[in-house]
């Protein structure tokens, strides 16, 4: 006897937490999830029982199928338009569920009611994405990634809709659809995929100088993230915090990852793309899986309102940053995402986020990147959704109730009782009502507005060229080589001279010796600048320490993944030793052999693989440990597939750590990457000879992990890999 629907349904909450399906009324229901279970029965969308799903109808066994297939044709139908427009921008991307806690109560400042009780958890849901690419294009494209987080609060949703980089290319909305249309695939042919390094995106870039901050940070590492978990998430526009007397200030709002910022190298995200196209999705997927939720802390920079013009820059331009050394980010409260998805599509696909999705205690400002947006996001959303019931989805539902006189439209799910759909109204007692400030009613920022109506560019936006100085002297000189490579490498991509000599001369702007690297790199002289505009600049301040990846923090190898080299014969006490070391860590080691199956370690012990060589690469890992074992280390040595697998890592900064026998492997890889006495030259390699695994060479391990990368190695250009 089928189940009925009613029983194995059941609604969740943006918690999780299941309430009681018997309370499921008909709307409800609507909107439930389906938990498919054994023994379930199939049944076409009407609820009709099917009874064969391998066949269609048809006249005779070998005859035409017959239109009168209803089960066939709602089957294909329903198929036919399984998929949605992917979104314009942001098409690829990965979400999770979590809640945010603030730390103490922010009153001061607002009158957000998620921001004043620390024994408050508000669901989330976070999106990180790409820009440029499509939704199947490979996660570790260079490119600025979205960061995307949704406050499930009382008050309603509530969306901070950022970037990991504090800054945007343009300054006015009307430039996006033109900067997009640039990076995006050229229209004649639809190339490249997921890339930057094309003539239409430098032609533009060159034109409009008030890109080049941000592009200074997409030519950074922060373009090349080394994992969700690990990047910074920002607001980028100023907004406004309201107290509950309706007093404002100005507030930038930042997400500093706990693991600190780390990002892969170039080459690495190259090679990426081909191993694994879902790189970052499976790494956050996969933390949350074991319970290791990545966690964020929420930090707001907060600019009195008579501090507005106390800057050499203007607060309201999204090409500007607030450095960290004027305004310290005071640290507010802390996201933890701890639940993934039940269904892609569903949730992470369907949530259509939107600036102008506020609480009362949070405004806008004047921005002019920011007011575009607030058309946007929504009008997107008739496209993508295809109905302005959209936030009737289940992961766009608010947990705070919604009550208004709209009505109809496609795919209606609410079903409101009663006849009154219009306000004032006396047939439904005046509901529902309006209410003020003091009652929780959103009221706008009473901000004294004046000027003429005119097409215009703020003066104060005109400094373009001290912020992005400032990054490049912020940066360590190991970031810097990295910005000039990407330069030359994207530059190089770009088929038309003109372009090129003009971004040259662009980056004159910023810093002589950045252009002087990138001209070289392109085999052209340095430009002259370009007719520059007489707009002061400022050298103040001279660094700022926020800016460089260099100083996160490096304490920890949570979240980091260990390549353990093993064949038949290895060493399985060491093996063991530092695997178990690395997971109490909170690492995660895997055991790569020659081939998939068991490895026989002798006295009737056995390993079992996780992966084969030549399925994965280094550049899946962080680190890499080659146990002893003189026959396992004979083979690996023998093994094409093993040596690579050591010389790219070093190549790529990893640390690297062998014991015993294992040094063996090293040796050989240093040698096959151009080191004619066999040692790599540079920090990060723990390979003694001879030496057994102990806690000391388990410590060293670690702390070397807990670096990231070694991207200062003496002997990097020199290795072949
Ligand atoms: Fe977006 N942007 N954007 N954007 N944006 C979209 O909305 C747009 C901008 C950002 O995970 C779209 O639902 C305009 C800045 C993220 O679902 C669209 C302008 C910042 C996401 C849109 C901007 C962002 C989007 C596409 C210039 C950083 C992904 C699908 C005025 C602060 C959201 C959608 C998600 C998505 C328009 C500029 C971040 C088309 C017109 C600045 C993270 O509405």
């Amino acid at each position: 006897m089928a189940k009925s629907r009613q029983r194995k349904t059941v609604t969740a909450d943006k918690t999780g937490l299941a309430s009681s399906p018997s309370h499921a009324n008909r709307s409800e229901q609507a909107a439930s999830v389906l938990a498919q279970e054994p023994g379930d029965t199939l049944t076409t969308n009407q609820g009709l029982r099917i009874s064969d799903n391998q066949n269609s109808l048809r006249a005779g066994a070998r005859g035409p199928t017959l239109l009168e297939d209803h089960i066939l044709r709602e089957k294909i139908m329903h198929f036919d338009h399984e998929r949605i427009p992917e979104r314009v921008v942001h098409a690829r991307g990965a979400g999770a569920h979590g809640v945010f806690e603030v730390y103490k109560s922010m009153a001061k400042f607002t009158k957000a009611g998620f921001l004043q009780d620390p024994a408050v958890k508000t669901p989330v849901f976070v999106r990180f994405s790409t820009v440029a690419g499509s939704r199947g294009s490979a996660d570790t494209a260079r490119d600025v990634r979205g960061f995307s987080v949704r406050f499930y609060t009382q008050e309603g949703n509530f969306d901070l809709v950022g970037n990991n980089i504090p800054v945007f290319f343009v300054q006015d909305a009307i430039k996006f659809p033109d900067l997009i249309h640039s990076v995006k695939p050229e229209p004649h042919n639809e190339i490249p995929q997921a890339s930057s390094a094309h003539d239409t995106f430098w032609d533009f870039i060159s034109m409009v100088p008030e890109t080049t901050h941000t592009i200074m940070w997409a030519m950074s590492d922060r373009g090349i993230p080394r994992s969700f978990q690990m990047m910074e998430g920002f607001g980028v526009h100023t907004f406004r915090f309201v107290d509950e007397t309706g007093k404002a200030s100005f507030v930038k709002f930042h997400w500093k990852p706990v693991l600190g910022v780390h990002s892969l190298v170039w080459d690495e995200a190259v090679k990426l793309a081909g191993k694994d196209a879902d790189f970052h999705r499976r790494d956050l997927w996969e933390a949350i899986d074991k319970g290791q939720y990545p966690e964020w802390e929420f930090g707001v920079q907060i600019v009195p309102e008579e501090d507005e013009h106390k800057f050499d820059f203007d607060l309201l331009d999204a090409t500007k940053l607030i450095p960290e050394s004027l305004v310290p980010v005071k640290l507010i409260g802390k996201l933890t995402l701890n639940r993934n998805t039940d269904n892609y599509f569903a949730e992470t696909e369907q949530i259509a986020f939107h600036p102008g999705h506020l609480v009362p205690g949070i405004d806008f400002s004047n921005d002019p990147l920011l007011q575009g947006r607030l058309f946007s996001y929504s009008d997107t959303q008739l496209s993508r959704l295809g109905s302005a019931n959209f936030h009737e989805i289940p992961i766009n539902r608010p947990i705070a109730p919604v009550d208004n006189n709209q009505r109809d439209g496609h795919m209606r799910q609410t079903i409101v009782k009663g006849r009154v759909s219009y306000e004032p109204n006396t047939l439904g007692g005046g509901c529902p009502m309006q209410r003020p400030w003091e009652e929780g009613g959103f009221v706008s920022h009473a901000e004294p507005m004046e000027g003429a109506k005119q097409r215009v560019r703020s003066p104060s936006f005109a400094d373009h060229f001290s912020q992005p100085a400032l990054f490049w002297r912020s940066q360590t000189k190991w970031e810097q080589d990295h910005i000039a490579a990407a330069f030359c490498f994207e530059l190089a991509k770009v088929g038309v001279p003109a372009v090129r000599e003009r971004m040259v001369a662009t980056l004159t702007q910023v810093d002589g010796v950045l252009a002087k690297r990138v001209a070289d790199g392109l085999g052209m002289p340095v430009p002259p600048p370009p007719n520059a505009e007489n707009v002061p600049r400022t050298n103040k301040p001279e660094i700022d320490r926020a800016l460089s990846m260099a100083n996160t923090r490096i304490s920890s190898i949570v979240g980091r993944s260990v390549a353990v080299l093993i064949a038949q014969n290895v060493d399985k006490k060491s093996v063991d030793a530092v695997c178990k070391a690395l997971a109490s860590a909170g690492a995660t080691a895997k055991l790569i052999a020659p081939g998939l199956g068991s490895i026989t370690c002798g006295e009737g012990e056995s390993l079992d693989a996780d992966h084969s060589l030549p399925t994965v690469g280094s550049v899946l890992f962080d680190a890499v440990f080659v146990p002893g074992g003189k026959k396992s280390v004979d083979a690996l040595c023998a093994d094409a597939n093993a040596v690579l697998f050591v010389k790219e890592a070093y190549k790529h900064g990893k640390a690297i750590a062998a014991s015993e026998d294992g040094a063996r492997l090293i040796a050989k890889a240093a040698l096959s990457a151009g080191a004619a006495d066999g040692k790599f030259r540079g920090p990060g390699v723990i390979a003694d000879s001879g030496k057994a695994v102990n806690d000391a060479f388990i410590r060293k391990f670690i702390a070397a992990i807990a670096e990231h990368r070694f991207p200062e190695r003496p002997d990097l250009a020199d290795i072949v890999a």
